[in-house]
């Protein structure tokens, strides 16, 4: 982090601590979730977004159980359906900045055909996809990221099905805003976080998360070893041929914004209808008599 942003934050203290909460942390000793929460609170305080007019949904799993950690506007869900309720809430309230946080259990099983057509849909929202490789909350089932021959609680043998490469998956679906970043490095996922707010459609962010409890394969040292910076390669970020090309090359991971789209019409931009009004649909919620039609069809 350079040092005019490490003086900003300095400055920022007073913003920092009113997202914070006096909660216990449950998470294991070493979790990544401990520095993806502090990056994207140091994103949202470098953004000037206030906790009042942020909203977090998130989906049930070890990353949900940050839903009492963080002093916003706060949903937690049912699993694998963060997505609709996300896009639902940034449709009735767009003023509101809205936040998803999901694992690969919740995004690429359970509710993999919501993450299809958010992306296809373009919902105004930043989605967080903590990926650590297992089910970690219900102790360290395999995923459909779990590389294939780990050994996992359900699968002790070694997982026998090949593993889903979310970037190659997300960047076939027409996204407009794909990133991943790595959760032991919090000014890398700070950078990101406050890139994703700046984008006017779905941010995919693909977060390499440890779990040193029930992910000993691929730990913050392996990560280190293993991650390189799209940025110092020079990639043109507009050229989704040139991310696809990157993401399925299996020796090195890449970091950084992989591919952004800023032409492509979000979903509230392409709703017509509602582009002349300057209320919300939250702001437009009345009390309507109805008991008039309630007799007529009883
Ligand atoms: C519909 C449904 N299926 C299964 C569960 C049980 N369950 C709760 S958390 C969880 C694992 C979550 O894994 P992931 O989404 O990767 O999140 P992580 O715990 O790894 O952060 C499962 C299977 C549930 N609560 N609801
Ligand atoms: S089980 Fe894994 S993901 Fe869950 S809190 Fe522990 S280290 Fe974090
Ligand atoms: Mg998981």
């Amino acid at each position: 982090m350079d040092k005019k942003t490490v003086e900003t934050l300095a400055s920022c203290a007073d913003q920092y601590m009113a997202y914070e909460t006096d909660q216990v942390m449950t998470w294991c000793g070493g979790c990544g979730n401990y520095g993806i929460q502090n990056a994207l609170k140091r994103a949202l305080v470098l953004e000037k977004i206030k906790p009042r007019d942020t909203l977090m949904c998130f989906d049930v799993g070890c990353n949900g159980n940050g839903s009492d950690k963080i002093d916003c506007y706060t949903i937690h869900g049912l699993h694998g359906r963060v997505l609709p309720l996300a896009a639902g809430a940034k449709i009735a309230n767009p003023k509101l900045t809205v936040i998803a946080s999901a694992g690969d259990g919740a995004t690429f099983s359970e509710g993999v055909s919501h993450l299809v057509h958010a992306i296809r849909s373009d919902y105004p929202v930043v989605f967080l996809h903590h990926d650590n490789q297992n089910y970690a909350l219900t102790t360290g089932q395999a995923s459909s990221t779990t590389p294939v021959g780990c050994h996992k609680t359900a699968t002790p043998d070694g997982v026998v099905t090949e593993n889903l490469n979310p970037l190659a998956m997300v960047l076939g679906l027409s996204p407009s805003f794909v990133a991943q970043t790595f959760s032991a490095d919090v000014d890398h996922m700070t950078k990101i976080f406050q890139e994703a707010l700046h984008h006017k459609g779905f941010s995919f962010v693909q977060i390499l998360q440890s779990c040193p409890t029930y992910n000993r394969e691929t730990s913050d040292a392996w990560y280190s070893e293993h991650v390189f910076d799209v940025e110092k390669e020079k990639h043109d970020v507009e050229d989704i041929w040139a991310a696809r090309k990157i993401v399925e090359n299996p020796k090195k991971l890449p970091l950084g914004i992989l591919y952004r789209n800023p032409q492509k019409k979000n979903f509230l931009d392409s709703v017509l209808h509602r582009d002349h009004l300057k209320t919300t649909l939250t702001e437009e919620v009345r009390h309507t008599d109805i008991s008039k039609f309630l007799e007529k069809i009883s």
